[in-house]
């Protein structure tokens, strides 16, 4: 009732633009930081250490739009949101932005009065099983426990995926991720669904990693991107281009490690408007020119941040599949500046 209440007030703030009437750069520049919205703990997408450093691929979205707006990516405070708690946070104006591996749906992006930005990781709904259970595919699975996340794109699509399949299921629900991994660890349940990729990052929670696998099924389509507001298109506008300032610069081989060099030197017009350094103009979004070269600098591109905090090399190992660049066989694909 009380997050009813919370979302019917936030949603009625944002509609009558009484938070947001295009203010919310103003409100970040005021402040010095921006307050980011990210889960209570996902590895790879968005955890502290036990110094309350925050890292993930979700992290560095927010450092990234903090790098664009005060050439600092360290300008940034986070909230640690559930998924139930995640949109009234942000109509309410807790969080300025809400990159929390949040699914694009149509429902989410026309009635809760926010908006998403893109996407920067493509995902979909898959299963984590014990080895020992011995199934091989989720078809096998009549009548299994489920371990889920409530106010979660999970629930309904677990629901559609066993009455599509003529299958019966028992739900468990749990609020934090914490919460669903000790209770799958437990043996609480058969099976804990989720995007593939968090199934990944739990399962590095386990004891034991080795005694669960992720089957190969994925049963929906989770594009993971972050929300703003609804009625301010000058922050809408920031926090988009920071995300395609990333995916365009690792189109053009700009890096963390060469993109001084590249300011210095390089003479491809693509390269030096991503850099800030011809042809357009930050003060369009009301940042600083150099915002583009600020997000590379500081964050990387976004190959780096993937390959960092998700990739291969990490403790997730996920291969690039849909989050490769468009000209190496994935999605990933970003309008150009210009
Ligand atoms: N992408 C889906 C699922 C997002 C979600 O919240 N997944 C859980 C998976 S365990 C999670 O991230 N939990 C982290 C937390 O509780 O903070 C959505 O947008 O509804």
């Amino acid at each position: 009732m009380k997050n009813t209440l919370a979302i019917g007030l936030g949603v009625a703030l944002a509609l009558s633009g009484t938070v947001n009437a295009g203010t919310t750069l103003d409100g970040v520049k005021g402040k010095g930081f921006v307050q980011c919205g990210v889960s209570t703990g996902i590895p790879g997408f968005s955890s502290a250490d036990d110094k309350g450093k925050f890292t993930g691929i979700d992290v560095d979205m927010c450092r990234a739009v903090a790098a664009a707006i005060f050439g600092d990516a360290e300008k940034v405070k986070y909230s640690p949101l559930t998924a139930k708690e995640r949109f009234t946070a942000l109509q309410s104006g807790e969080v300025d932005m809400l990159p929390r591996n949040t699914t694009w749906t149509y429902t989410r992006d026309s009635s809760l009065g926010l908006n998403f930005t893109g996407v920067n990781y493509y995902d979909g709904q898959g299963f984590l099983v014990t080895k020992k259970l011995g199934v091989k595919s989720a078809l096998e699975m009549d009548g299994a426990a489920f371990c889920i996340q409530a106010g979660t794109t999970t629930e309904l699509n677990l629901a559609d995926y066993f009455r599509a399949n003529k299958m019966s299921y028992t739900p468990i629900t749990f609020d934090t991720s914490d919460q669903t991994i000790k209770a799958f660890e437990a043996g609480r349940c058969d099976a804990l669904t989720s995007d593939q990729s968090q199934l990944y990052a739990l399962r590095i929670k386990l004891s034991d990693p080795n005694s669960a696998m992720v089957l190969p099924e994925v049963i929906s389509k989770e594009p993971l991107g972050p929300v703003v507001r609804q009625g301010d298109d000058e922050w809408f506008n920031i926090v988009k281009w920071s995300l395609f300032a990333m995916v365009n610069a690792e189109e053009l081989g700009v890096t963390s490690a060469n993109v001084d060099e590249m300011k210095a030197s390089s003479t491809d017009p693509n390269v030096r408007r991503l850099l800030g350094i011809e042809g357009v103009k930050g003060e369009w979004m009301g940042i600083p020119d150099d915002w583009g070269y600020n997000i590379v600098k500081q964050v990387g591109n976004y190959g780096e941040a993937f390959e960092r905090n998700v990739g291969m090399g990490s403790a997730l190992g996920i291969s690039r599949g849909l989050n490769a660049l468009w000209s190496k066989g994935g999605l990933q694909y970003a309008p150009p500046i210009r």
